[in-house]
This record gives C-alpha cells, structure tokens and sequence, in this order.
C-alpha cells in the first residue's frame, strides 16, 4: 500500500469509528415485548466493583488505552497483568436484584459489572433493539466493547438501536450499572424502601422492520364511550403510508393513512363495544398491521373523570378499595421477577375485595399493569418524586420529567391505570410548588385522559386533620397520606379527630397504617402488635366515616417490605412492618379486618350508585 492510501484508509477508519460513536437511547418502542423477541434473561457474569477500577484509574481519571472493563479483555500472554476476569467472577441471575441474590451484597451499593455472551443470525433487511426492562440506577451499556450509552432511572424500559453493531457470532454485552444513591437524584438519598441494585427486570433483543409501528394509542376518548380516539405512529416520517387497525370482536376494521410526520389519528365510532371494569374486565384483541410490522395487544376500553367529588368510571361513580404495593416479593426475598410473582400479589388484593392498587412509590413492572388490566384492578402509577427532591436542580427536573414521560408512554393502553401521581409527601415550598406544578403540566400535555394526583402531607392543630396543600389546586383529586394512630396518637385516639379538606374533589387517602410483627400477639395497646394494627385499622373506618367526599383509600401496605431505615431489632429488623402480610407470606389479624371492611363498602356504595 503507498503512504497515501495508507494516510486515506486511516481517515476513514477514523471517520467509521468516530460517525459510530456511543449509540443514544432510542425513542421507547410501544409493546416491544409483543414483537420478534429474544430473550437474554438468565444467569450473567458478574464482577462486584466498589471503587469503580472497571472505569476509573488510580486518580479517578476515566480509564484510558481500552482497559475498561467494558471491553473484556482477556491476557494475550502469561506474562501480561490484567486485572479482572468476567469468568471468574460469579453470576447473577437476570432479572433480579443483586442485593438478594449473595448475603454479601445485601446492603451493597455502587457498581456491578455484568457480562454476557449471545449469537444473533438478523435479518439482513431488518433492525434490531436491545431492550432492558430496567435498571437500578445508572446503566452504562456496552457491545462488543463499544459503548451503547447511558441510562438514568431504576424503574423505567429503555431501548437501544444495535443494527449494525451486532454479529451473528460471539456478542458479548456488558453493563456497568451503579445504585449509589445521589442528592440530585430521582429518587433521592433518602427513601423508605430498600436500593436493590441491578438489571432488576427482562433483557431481549428485538428484531423489526425497517419502518416500524413505533407508538400507538387505542384508548377511549375522555368523556365519550362511543369514541376510540387515538394514533398510529411510524418510526419514519413517512406520508400516506396504509396502517390497518383490527378489533375484530367489535367488528372493528379500519386502515388510516399517516401525515407528514408518520403519524395517523385513529378516529372510530363504535356503539358494541363492551366497557372495562374491574367488575367485568373485558379485554379486546387488538392487532395494528403495517407493511410486514404487525403488534397484537389486548386492550381494554372505559372512561374516567372527576364530577363534583365523584370518580366516574364509564359515567358511574366508584368507591377506590386499595391497597397500597411495592415491588417487592414476600416469598422470594427482592424485587419481584416474574409474572407468577405478580399474580400473586395482586391476588391478594382481589382477596381483600380491591378493585384498585397503589403501586409505589416508582414505576412497577408493564406485566404488572398487564396484569391488573387482566384481573380487573384499578391502577395509582407513580414516579420516585419521593419526600426532598432537589426542586431547584434542572437536571433533577428532567430527570423526573422523563421517567414520567417514560411511564406514560409504556402505559397509556392500559385501561386500569385510571391515576398518574407525580410525587409522594414532598413540603410545600415554593420551589417544590413550581416543580410538581410544570410535572402535572408535562403529564397533562401527554395523557388528558386520566386523573392527576399526588400523594400530599397534612398539617394538624389540636385534633383537627388539614388539607390545604396549594398544589392541591392543580390536582383532580384530594388525595393525602395520614397517620393518625402510627407517627401520632394511639391506635384508640383515633375517632377523636376531624378532617378539614380545602378542596370540593374526591378524596383519597394514600396512605394510612401501622407496623405489626406477624405472630406477635398482645392487647390493643401494645405497639407492634397485630392487635394494635388490627385496632388501628377498625379506628381508621369510624374516624373516615366522617369525612365527605371520601371516595377511597390505599392504606400503607399489603406486604412488609425491607427499609434501611427501620432499625428497630425485635419488631423490624430492617422492616418496615406495615403490611397486611408478613414477609414470610403470613397474613395479620388487620388483613380481615380490611377484607370484611371492603366487603361491606361494597355492598353499600354498589347499593345507592346501583
Ligand atoms: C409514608 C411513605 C411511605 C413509608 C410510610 C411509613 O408516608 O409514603 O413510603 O413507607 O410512610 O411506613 O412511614
């Protein structure tokens, strides 16, 4: 080769490498899981690194030279130093949390390295993603020893292109992901609930068209239950493209055409279409066909709004029965992983006679809400916008802005989710206002078809309950977390106390409870007891039986959960103890009493709303 072919060939390799570069987050892929997919759940290579020598060197400057453990490398000679070795290190099961898969790891935050290999024959006129699930917190995403980019966020799916990055043979993926918590942060530094790190939900990759069905929304319009009012959106900005919408059931079958910008509005009149409640949870095949990309979903189709203090689903008003769930597994210690898991949780709220779960206080799993479409629960969806967040940070804004938007596009078919909440117990402060205020907004602007809430604080005088949080003002629904009976008060001081809610919107209790040891058996006066929640309870009834406009609750919670903040060494152990259920999967004495309570709610509330 001449010098100067030699100097043109390096160009363009550079030129090749750096139009490469680091791949960005690609737009969320709507139902990604329904299209071609392959898994790679399963057991991962794992190397544990708290002080982060997979990235950073002796200065805690970046890695230079390639030596980043992203890149897998592996001794060329018996005489060269290499530090680390993936196949040496043990594994992780994925999905899961690390923190419960070695007792080493049980408070462990900061990095794991995860690595694993797979073979991909695509397509060649195909593209393919790269779908996680989620990851807890910061996931740094690596093929082939390129950098995929970043992600932020422990709760939400992300997806990256790896079209032309993938080989049929000898792919090795690596993830760098790190859960220190920060101050900045969404959520913060400080929270109730235990920082399970990991790739905590499924891996695949996904193989599609060249123009894919990249969003769609099948819903019905906000007050009309005649009207399916929704779009189609390609991948390209691709005109007078012919997509199919099928609900054959219904005797639904229609074909749009796409503007400008790839998208078609799906306007369809339909007067057989039999309505979603949790009484009657009527699912639609629904299949949308384009040009080789066909998505099948089952979607359900009802309305909800706010009159008065009245919830009005499909036009009728409904009493809320909740309980409140955080994803967490009573019988496998961590994060719930599969939908076995999640059946089982939401089987016990249909024992309680729910029609309604809080899932907090992030974005539980999509199968979960797939789930509670399927078994007829009403769904609460809400954001980490946990307790101090730092408002005034613009970062930590976006953040949130962004898991809301995430949530709210991975869930807008569901027709359970009736609430989004944008933020739990945050203090009123004018920067606090301004940032949950522009939140509701963003929401608003994505979904005007669903009830914006939050979980708001009270204040209190004497024995009076007040409810006069401004951002009430922006919100469809009075909804506020109250401990009467737990943080302040005896369980039988209860009754004595009286609401003053500031706003003529249905009212919500978010929260309410007490901590019980299962198995632990005392008189109505002995904290931790289960006849002190159970008491706790009974008084909670008689004391929101005063309140008008109380239109349903999620006491706090089915299941006892895991807190770093509960050091009590008897009756927590790291517990947070206010489930209705053990962490053993046994049921406390309060699990009838809210099971009979519901029982009788309904009975009187379907009686005079008949
Ligand atoms: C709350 C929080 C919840 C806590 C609960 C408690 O108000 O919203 O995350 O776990 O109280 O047990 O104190």
């Amino acid at each position: 080769m001449t010098k100067l072919l030699r100097c043109l060939t390096l160009v363009l390799c550079l030129l090749l490498v750096s139009s490469r570069g680091a791949a960005q987050v690609a737009p969320l892929i709507a139902n990604i899981s329904s299209r071609q997919t392959t898994s790679l759940d399963g057991q991962w290579q794992a190397i544990v690194d708290p002080y982060d020598v997979g990235a950073l060197d002796y200065r805690a400057q970046p890695l230079k030279n390639n030596q980043g453990f992203y890149k897998n490398y592996k001794p060329q000679s018996e005489s060269e130093l290499v530090e680390y070795d993936f196949d040496g290190s043990g594994q992780l099961h994925v999905p899961g949390d690390w923190n419960t898969q070695r007792e080493s790891l049980l408070f462990y935050e900061g990095s794991v390295w995860y690595k694993r290999s797979f073979d991909y024959a695509k397509s060649p006129k195909n593209r393919l993603f790269l779908h996680f699930g989620a990851c807890n917190y910061l996931a740094a995403v690596y093929l082939n020893g390129e950098e995929l980019g970043e992600h932020e966020g422990g709760f939400t799916p992300f997806d990256f292109e790896i079209t032309n990055r993938v080989r049929a043979h000898g792919n090795f993926l690596v993830l760098r992901i790190n859960d220190s918590r920060g101050k900045d942060q969404v959520p913060t530094v400080n929270t109730d609930w235990w920082n399970y790190g990991g790739i905590t939900r499924d891996v695949f990759v996904s193989e599609l068209p060249q123009t894919y069905i990249s969003d769609y929304k099948v819903q019905l319009g906000k007050k009309n239950q005649n009207l399916i009012d929704g779009f189609i959106q390609l991948s390209a900005k691709k005109k007078n493209e012919k997509i199919t919408l099928l609900i054959d059931e219904a005797g639904i079958r229609t074909t749009i055409n796409t503007d400008d910008s790839g998208k078609a509005a799906v306007n369809i009149v339909s007067r057989q279409l039999k309505l979603w409640s949790p009484e009657n949870p009527k699912l639609y095949d629904v299949a949308i066909v384009y040009n080789g990309d066909t998505i099948n979903d089952k979607i359900g189709f009802r309305t909800i709004e706010v009159k008065g203090q009245d919830i009005l689903l499909n036009g009728k008003s409904v009493f809320l029965r909740g309980i409140s769930l955080h994803d967490e597994n009573p019988e496998i210690p961590g994060r719930l992983r599969s939908q076995g898991d999640m059946r089982m949780m939401l089987q016990w709220a249909k024992e309680l006679n729910c029609n309604y779960v809080r899932l907090a206080h992030y974005p539980h799993n999509e199968e979960m809400v797939r789930l509670a479409d399927e078994m007829g629960l009403l769904v609460w969806a809400e954001i980490p916008v946990y307790w101090t967040i730092s408002w005034e940070n613009a970062d930590t804004y976006n953040n949130a802005a962004q898991q809301l938007t995430d949530l709210i596009a991975r869930d807008k078919n569901r027709a359970s989710v009736i609430i989004w909440s944008v933020g739990n117990e945050t203090p009123v402060n004018d920067k606090r206002n301004l940032f949950l205020g522009k939140l509701i907004d963003h929401a608003r602007s994505l979904d005007d078809s669903r009830l914006l809430a939050a979980a708001l604080e009270i204040d209190r005088e004497g024995d009076e309950i007040f409810v006069n949080d401004p951002l009430g003002e922006k919100l469809d629904l009075a909804s506020f977390n109250e401990y009467a009976g737990w943080y302040w008060g005896g369980a039988s001081d209860i009754t004595k106390y009286t609401f003053k809610v500031k706003y003529n919107k249905p009212v919500i209790i978010s929260e309410f409870g007490g901590d019980a040891l299962a198995g632990f058996h005392a008189d109505e006066n002995t904290r931790w007891s289960e006849e002190y929640q159970a008491a706790l309870y009974k008084n909670q009834f008689i004391l929101l039986g005063k309140l008008p406009g109380l239109r349903g609750m999620t006491p706090w919670i089915l299941c006892d959960f895991r807190s770093p903040r509960r050091q009590q060494p008897y009756f927590q152990d790291y517990f947070n103890r206010k489930g209705l259920i053990s962490e053993t999967g046994k049921k406390k004495m309060a699990f009838d009493v809210l099971k009979a309570y519901y029982q009788m709610v309904q009975q009187k509330y379907d009686t005079i709303h008949q």
